[in-house]
């Protein structure tokens, strides 16, 4: 699996990653998605159609004088044994990328773009804060109490419409639903 637009991320910065201060070179590195779908096997049918439940989703308030924020949410199978997030469209966004997190050689942990993920029915697919994320660029500020239309595209089921909730805390843990 090819790792695409790596970015170097001060060790301060992680936890905070979009919420704070993204690295200025951060916004330059885009990749678009299509070129690592484009490296993944289309996922098999087995005869059940995916039903993809997405629940505790919400996004950071842009911080001062930003146009990127991180969003985040829980993706879940109620039907079917496994389908894959492919896209993720946020209403005013000029693009929205998946991220993830690896230790680099140095021992730094690094952010970079991630290829469609799968969500299978042994566990939900979690974004959150120091995981996965949807970093969203160029979406007008928003602040807490906000909230913004999207769309989780899934390979099998399609797209799932979602409402992400500005706020400053995590809601609480659902993955027991
Ligand atoms: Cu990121």
């Amino acid at each position: 699996m090819r790792v695409t637009g790596l970015i170097s991320l001060l060790a301060l910065g992680l936890t905070a990653c979009g919420g704070e201060a993204p690295e200025a070179d951060h916004a330059m590195a885009g990749h678009g998605h299509s070129e690592a779908s484009a490296e993944l096997a289309p996922l098999p049918d087995d005869g059940v159609m995916p039903v993809v439940d997405v629940r505790a989703v919400w996004m950071r308030p842009h911080p001062g004088g930003r146009d990127v924020t991180a969003a985040y949410f829980t993706a879940r199978l109620s039907e079917g044994a496994i389908d894959r997030l492919v896209e993720a469209r946020i209403a005013g966004a000029g693009r929205v990328e998946m991220h993830g997190h690896s230790m680099n050689d140095e021992g730094m942990m690094q952010m970079h773009q991630i290829p469609p993920q799968d969500v299978t029915d042994a566990g939900p697919l979690v974004f959150t804060p120091g995981g996965r994320h949807l970093m969203v660029f160029g979406l007008d500020t928003v602040v807490e109490g906000d909230a913004v239309e999207g769309v989780l595209v899934f390979e099998r089921s399609g797209e799932v419409p979602v409402t992400f909730q500005v706020r400053n805390m995590a809601p609480g843990q659902v993955t027991d639903y």
